[in-house]
């Protein structure tokens, strides 16, 4: 590093001091805290994006000022790869250790020795960009112009300012940048609506009885950034889709995340506020504050706000489902690797279904980056947490080949039906973020697929039963005792445990249980499974005091 880019480091960060008493961690999904005490990690991130950028030979890097669907005082910040992903693993260290660095002298220092090691030519030999995005949070703003400030401080790095977006969208962005396509947010809206609009005119002409699917579908948007950007994808969509939008945020009065949202929906599996007893038999669906995940739900007749929950695991159902059937049909002598990527937390319904399919599951830790990772293994990757975070992956050489049949010119039968299924699994793998989970995207493939299969939401829930399950949190003295393997669903260490665990489970029928240290709260966590509700709830109980006993 030479002297010039020392000294613009080394005053720029005095603006920045760390907060006191705070060790701050890139987590499972950035950096979240407080926003009062981010300005300095948001600043030093904006310096590890444009490093990013040098080190990848000057591709963009996406920069996304959000807190999802914590609180509305919490913010954060995470960073996208040039693939549209999620930043490599490989720099979470250096993450952590620059956002903890306590003074400037120390955090040029790390900066130094980081760029040496990684090779990164920071002489201002090379330009960098990084474009930045903010989700709807009040504290947004002055965090953006804080990873500005970094940014700016590396030289021959720019900043674009993306202004208000979704986080798929930043990634989807970036990518597309990236690829030497057009990444504007007009052009995502396109892609998105041009291709839902390429599944419904692909639609058979006799497809089902049941057509309750073409009724409106009315969306919680819990008070964040999905709700001005769904209304502005519902235009582009030209009536094909009936939407109604609430929680919108903005001037609706609604608090970001606070009864409403899809973590909400999920966690407590009742209705979002603004719903209500007018809504039984109507399609619904909840994205969470950021927008890159989501859920659909009906509401029960005289059920006191209860739902019937339509999750991640249903979604991918859904999905994996309507891809099997479009491959079938292609009868390919070339037949793609599919994988169909889920986590323990998946009900074991949902896992049967899909090995019934013909289907291979394979499981991996908690967290978006290890399934997105496994999803890429494969020609075509499908993904989904319970949560509803979740996409399809195709590969290149999957495009490649669709792209082939979709030109073929037998006007057989057969040729044309084949054609039909290309050009449908085209259309899946362009409305669909290859980056990283999208509600958007992921709404618009439900409905796509619900209107082609002429199904109403209940149908759709009908594919499997769930079976009873329950999480529960259990407070340890150090949860990062509890050491886990094989996907989460062993437990290592402490010695014992699991064999105390496993002597549980075999007392209930279809019983299945597993613990984990949370990534993200101080807690270890307990998910249990049985045949009916109360055995699940017991279940979970008994092992909950099992930990304690172990962890104290
Ligand atoms: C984060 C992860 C989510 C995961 C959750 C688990 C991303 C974008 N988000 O929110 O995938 O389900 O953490 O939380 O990766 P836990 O470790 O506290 O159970
Ligand atoms: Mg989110």
């Amino acid at each position: 590093m030479n002297e010039k880019q020392r000294s613009i480091l080394l005053q720029s960060s005095t603006h920045f001091p760390p907060p006191k008493g705070t060790k701050l961690s890139y987590g499972t999904a950035g950096f979240r805290a407080d926003a009062s005490i981010l300005q300095s990690t948001v600043f030093r991130i904006g310096i590890l994006a444009a490093l990013r950028s040098l080190k990848t030979g000057g591709a963009v890097i996406g920069l996304m000022i959000t807190a999802s669907h914590n609180k509305v005082s919490d913010n954060g910040i995470k960073v996208a790869d040039p693939s549209g992903g999620m930043l490599t693993q490989d720099w979470e260290p250096f993450a952590d250790s620059i956002a903890n660095a306590p003074d400037p002298e120390s955090l040029v220092q790390l900066i130094t020795e980081f760029a040496k090691k990684e090779n990164i030519p920071i002489d201002g030999s090379k330009a960098a960009v990084v474009l930045l995005g903010r989700d709807t949070r009040p504290s947004g703003e002055s965090l953006v112009e804080a990873a500005n400030k970094g940014i700016c401080c590396v030289i021959g790095a720019v900043a674009i300012n993306m202004g208000i977006v979704t986080t798929p969208e930043l990634h989807w962005m970036v990518r597309a940048r990236n690829k030497g396509m057009k990444a504007s947010e007009a052009d995502y809206f396109h892609q998105l609506s041009t291709s839902f609009r390429c599944l419904i005119d692909l639609i058979p002409e006799k497809s089902g009885e049941d057509n309750d699917a073409i009724g409106k579908l009315v969306v919680d948007c819990s008070n964040g950034v999905g709700g001005e950007k769904l209304q502005d994808l519902t235009q582009k969509l030209n009536g094909f889709l009936q939407i109604e939008i609430r929680n919108s945020g903005g001037n609706s009065g609604g608090i970001l995340n606070e009864g409403v949202g899809a973590d909400f929906v999920q966690k407590e599996k009742l209705s979002p506020q603004g719903f209500g007893p007018s809504d039984v038999g109507i399609r619904c669906a909840s994205l969470d504050g950021d927008a890159d995940r989501f859920v659909y739900f009906t509401i029960i007749l005289n059920g006191n706000n209860k739902i019937n929950l339509i999750d991640g695991d249903k979604i991918l159902s859904l999905f994996a489902l309507f891809i099997k059937q479009q491959l079938t049909i292609l009868e390919d002598s070339k037949k793609p690797s599919v994988g169909i990527v889920q986590t323990a937390y998946a009900n074991g319904a949902s896992t049967k279904y899909l090995k019934d399919l013909g289907l291979k599951v394979i499981f991996t830790p908690t967290g978006v980056k290890y399934l997105h990772g496994k999803a890429e293994e494969y020609d075509i990757g499908i993904y989904f947490e319970a949560n509803g975070h979740g996409t399809i992956l195709f590969s290149d050489l999957f495009l490649n080949c669709l792209e082939g049949i979709k030109n073929e010119s037998s006007s057989t039968e057969n040729g044309l039906e084949k054609r039909k299924a290309a050009k449908r699994l085209w259309a899946v793998g362009n409305v669909m973020n290859q980056g990283v989970g999208d509600a958007l995207s992921g709404l618009l493939l439900v409905e796509g697929i619900l209107q082609h299969m002429g199904w109403s939401v209940d149908k759709w829930n009908q594919l499997y039963d769930d079976l009873p399950s329950r999480q529960l949190k259990v407070k340890v003295a150090d949860r990062s005792a509890v050491i886990t393997t094989n996907a989460e669903t062993c437990v290592e260490k402490p010695p014992g445990l699991q064999e105390a665990i496993n002597s549980l489970i075999g007392k209930y029928r279809q019983g299945r249980c597993f613990v984990r240290p949370s990534g993200t709260e101080d807690v270890v966590r307990v998910y249990s499974e049985a045949e009916t509700q109360e055995e699940a709830d017991e279940l979970a109980n008994s092992v909950a005091n099992i930990v304690q006993q172990f962890l104290g």
